[in-house]
């Protein structure tokens, strides 16, 4: 059965590229490289490869200079590499598996046995990425979670304290929500809450983060933000969010604002709890509104 994965073979010699590609181009996405060069790029456009065959013997870059890039680079370091080489000295096989191949095959090839190896790190792949999805994703709203905002948000404090950057976070918790969920049921009340995070996620820039921080409650952290920029940000987003009337109901929310104090704030968790009494004072306060 063919799968929506992808495959990029390296090799330097036409041939085993076609022979390699003749028995997985049914099962696989396949896309091909003949030098080390094309290949670093291909891993880097769409579609990015799941699994890499890799030639050992190339000429400008071999294949352990090409492992060697990839594992340097976050956004490659994770995709799987099986060298497939002519080479069959022990010493080889040690290097390649020592510098974070996954597998090391020699010619003659069984076709029977590569398509066995790929499968089976194919799946590994699938797997370890279905568990990386869920472990930073909130199953409902499928935003991130509270263990990646806490993950997050010590990334985004060191950085801003190192750099002498501005940052602010907000907290923001839906109003009476407990009524919504009284008088329309808790299965609308998801919705409501599905509908506020889209609302979160797609209105924030690439290099800001919206979590969900516990129930009916959202974060969101704004790189590089001055607490002005942040008010006008998060007034924004309140807006959004009574016009959006989803399902018809109105919806509205609080909000406790705060901006990192280089001087005071030792740490994330610190921010989070500013924020937090401000938002309570936003709630004292007639609700709908933010709060610094
Ligand atoms: P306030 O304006 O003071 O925040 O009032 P509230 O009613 O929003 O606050 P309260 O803390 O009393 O109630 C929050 C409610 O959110 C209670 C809880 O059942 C509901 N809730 C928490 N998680 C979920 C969820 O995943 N789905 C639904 N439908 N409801 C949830
Ligand atoms: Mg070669
Ligand atoms: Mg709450
Ligand atoms: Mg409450
Ligand atoms: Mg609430």
């Amino acid at each position: 059965m063919r799968n929506n994965k992808t495959i990029l073979i390296v090799d330097d010699v036409h041939a085993n590229m076609e022979i390699l590609g003749s028995f997985l181009k049914d099962l696989y996405e396949v896309k091909y490289a003949s030098d080390g060069i094309s290949a670093l790029k291909m891993t880097h456009t769409e579609p990015i490869p799941d699994l890499i065959l890799l030639d050992v013997e190339m000429p400008d870059m071999n294949g352990f200079e090409v492992l060697k890039f990839l594992k340097k680079d976050s956004k490659t370091k994770n995709i799987p590499v099986i060298f497939v080489t002519g080479h069959n000295d022990i010493k080889n096989e040690e290097r390649g598996l020592i510098n974070g191949a996954v597998d090391y095959i020699t010619k003659p090839i069984s076709p029977i046995i590569v398509k066995a190896r790929v499968n089976t790190h194919i799946t590994l792949k699938h797997q370890q990425d279905e568990l990386i999805f869920r472990a930073s994703h909130d199953q409902l709203t499928e935003i991130y979670n509270r263990h990646k905002l806490v993950e997050e948000g010590n990334r985004y404090f060191s950085k801003s304290i190192r750099h002498n950057e501005d940052l602010c976070i907000a907290i923001i918790d839906v109003d009476h929500f407990k009524n919504i969920n009284d008088t329309y049921g808790h299965m609308i009340g998801d919705e409501v809450l599905k509908a506020i995070a889209s609302i979160l996620h797609k209105s924030i820039r690439v290099e800001d983060i919206v979590a969900r921080y516990g129930g009916e409650e959202f974060v969101v952290i704004f790189d590089r933000c001055t607490i002005k920029d942040a008010f006008d940000k998060a007034n924004k987003l309140r807006m959004k969010i009574n016009y959006a009337n989803p399902g018809d109901i109105k919806v509205s929310a609080s909000f406790g604002l705060t901006s990192l104090k280089h001087d005071l704030h030792r740490n994330f968790d610190h921010m989070l709890k500013e924020a937090d009494d401000a938002l309570y004072e936003a709630k004292e306060s007639g609700r709908n509104k933010v709060v610094i």
